[in-house]
């Protein structure tokens, strides 16, 4: 009669199961923090360098975006609504989590150094610069 032994759980795993599952779950970490999407945007005489493309994410990704403009900006993300104030002497930073799916437009809302997002008899002046698209998966 051989000496059969069940164990259930971690124990069943033996040393090196729970090493290949530390390695998993190492990677499973790693895939979390990649995905963060970065995004280097110029504006350059009121327009995204290269053309006003299309953002493109997954829903659940982090949105890395870089903006770098060659004059004062009131920056508004649609949908998500994010403002930020870019500046000509440094690079702005926005970082969010794309949590909704859809197709949001990312607008100036005006140029120069009195941008200011709040004033309203200047909405009419919004520029769509490009178009953020969050994919559901
Ligand atoms: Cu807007």
């Amino acid at each position: 009669m051989p000496n059969v032994q069940l164990t259930f759980g971690w124990p069943a795993l033996g040393a090196l199961g729970r090493r290949a599952l530390a390695v998993l779950l190492g990677v499973a970490l790693l895939g979390a923090a990649a995905a963060v999407r970065e995004f280097d945007l110029n504006i350059l005489k009121r327009r995204i360098e290269g053309g006003g493309a299309t953002i493109r994410v997954k829903r659940g990704e982090t949105v890395l975006l870089r903006w770098r403009t060659d004059e004062a900006a009131s920056l508004h993300v649609h949908g998500y609504d994010l403002r930020a104030k870019l500046s000509p002497l440094a690079p702005t930073s926005m970082r969010f989590e794309a949590r909704v799916a859809g197709r949001f437009a990312i607008t100036a809302h005006e140029f120069g150094a009195v941008a200011d997002h709040e004033s309203r008899q200047k909405e009419h002046r919004e520029t769509t610069l490009l178009h953020l698209e969050v994919l559901p998966e």
